[in-house]
Order: structure tokens, then sequence, then C-alpha cells
């Protein structure tokens, strides 16, 4: 399954026919013959693309490596926060897509988490970031591999096999082998009566250094990034199709899925009033 080389205009387990075929091959290293002047026309050029029906994974990743950082294009959305990284909007894309700036303090760091269902390509425009890839949780399945597995039994032949596990009460849905064995499992969506106390397996690490593009999905699997310098900042650009204001960030201990809104620090160069959560009103108020 070469996924790193499928339609990216939709969400990805929208995307099953294209990513079971299999007609792909991943270039690697990426050919980049052409220039990007600056963010704005690669804004602009990635616009003309997603109105395409079909928008290959290599050719967005291409266009963000043809452009080439220089701090004048996004200077004016890097807004950095002392404590944490910040999300900085710099295009909505029509819907489509979004583009975001974040900004990396030394030594912040995300969350494991995945990436509800979207794509995601990241190119490094200041600094250095590590990124560690993990895989999912036992206990926990992404809507692509689910659908993928449905796909690939239903075109392998095997008879029945899509509509048993549809209709069998006893398996619980988020279990990769589709015969949980966990104790008290309600078949809920997060499914968080009991995990297996296996700490989260680690299945690559990269290092992003200047102008180096990367993708990842939820079929490829979960990821924490960090930007490993205790002096310097990073600043990374991201593409998210289709945009999401949520998604799951995972205990690196127990693997345990928690949903969380994801949220900018600036929208366009200007900074969002920041709007407190009810235990932190809670907490003022005392
Ligand atoms: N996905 C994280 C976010 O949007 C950043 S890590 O790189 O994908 O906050
Ligand atoms: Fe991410």
């Amino acid at each position: 399954m070469e996924i790193e080389n499928a339609n990216c205009r939709s969400r990805l387990s929208e995307c099953v026919h294209s990513l079971a075929s299999g007609n792909y091959s991943i270039e690697r290293p990426l050919k980049v013959d052409i220039e990007i002047p600056s963010l704005k026309i690669l804004i602009e050029e990635l616009h003309r693309v997603f109105e395409n029906n079909y928008v290959n994974i290599q050719h967005v990743q291409k266009l963000m490596a043809a452009y080439k950082s220089n701090p004048k294009d996004w200077k004016k959305f890097a807004k950095f926060d002392r404590y944490r990284y910040t999300r900085n909007l710099v295009d909505a894309g029509n819907g489509l897509f979004n583009i975001m700036i974040l900004c990396w303090g030394a030594g912040h760091a995300s969350a494991i988490h995945d990436h509800a269902d979207a794509h995601c390509f990241m190119k490094q425009l200041d600094g250095t970031l590590e990124e560690v890839r993990y895989a999912w949780p036992e206990t926990v399945e992404p809507e692509v591999l689910k659908k993928l597995k449905k796909h690939q039994t239903a075109y392998s032949g095997e008879s029945g096999d899509v509509t048993d596990s549809e209709n069998n009460n006893s398996a619980c849905d988020r279990c990769h082998n589709g015969s949980c064995q966990i104790d008290r499992c309600q078949h809920g969506d997060e499914c968080t009566d009991d995990y297996d106390a296996h700490s989260m397996r680690e299945i690559g690490r990269t290092r992003l250094e200047l102008n180096d593009v990367c993708y990842i999905n939820d079929a490829l699997g979960l990821h924490r990034v960090e930007n490993p310098s205790h002096v310097d900042g990073a600043v990374s650009l991201h593409l998210y199709c289709p945009p999401f204001d949520s998604c799951r960030v995972f205990d690196a201990r127990t693997g345990k899925p928690t949903n969380v809104k994801v949220t900018f620090w600036s929208e366009y160069g200007k900074k969002m009033k920041r709007v407190m959560d009810a235990n932190e009103v809670a907490d003022s108020q005392q």
C-alpha cells in the first residue's frame, strides 16, 4: 500500500480506494525541479492544485519543498509563547485545506497525537525539529484502517466477513484483530474502560532540518514533535487537508486517548484573544 502517493483531496478514510489500489510508486528522495520564489506564490499554487478533484500527495510535498524558506515571507505570522508551541493560521484554503505556521520555543513539544483523519504536510522554516512516530495502541483503531480492512476483505473474496464484523456485537470495533478481550468494553467511540499499560511503540524518528518536508496521516501512525534545542526556537509550516479543530492525544505510558480541541494563537498575523476554559475560570475566581 503506497499511502504516500495517493489522493489527498479529501478525508483520509474517504480515499480508501486509491490507498488500496497500490498502483503507485514512491519517489525517494523526491525530485524537485521547480522553484517557488515566495510563500505567497506557494499558497496561490496550492489553491490552484486543490481546485482539482485529485491531488497527489507527492505533488504537494514537491511544491512545499520547492519553496525555500525566507523569514521575510513568514515573520509576521511567527508568534511564540513562552510556555508551549503555538499554531498560527496563515490561510484557510477555501475550507478545503488550511495552512499554518507553528512556533516552537526551545524544548517545546507536542503530545503524541493523531491527525483526525486528515493529511498532514509539514515543512521546516527555521531551526530543527525531531519527529517521533508511534504505532496506534492496540485498543484504538483509526477510521482509515477500519475502512481499509473492510475494503481488503471485500476484495479478497472471503465470504461474509464484512457483514460479520459489522454485526458482531461481541467484538470491540476498536481492536486490530476484531476480537477484543477487554472486559467491560462498551464499544463506544473512545472505548476508555480498560487499557493495556503498554507504553507506546516507537516506529520511526526523523530530524527535520531547514526546508525539509514530511508527511503523515493516521494510516502511517501517530507522532510527537519536539524542538530538541535548549536555546533556539523552531518554525514549521503545516498544511492540513481537510482542516480539523480537534484531534486525539495519547498518554505515552498507557496509550489512552483523549479528545482535545486545537486552537489558533493568531490568525492572519493577529493575536487571538485567549478564551479561558471552565477550570481556569473557576481557579481565577477562588
Ligand atoms: N499536528 C500538530 C498540530 O497541528 C503539530 S505536529 O505536526 O503535525 O498542532
Ligand atoms: Fe502533528
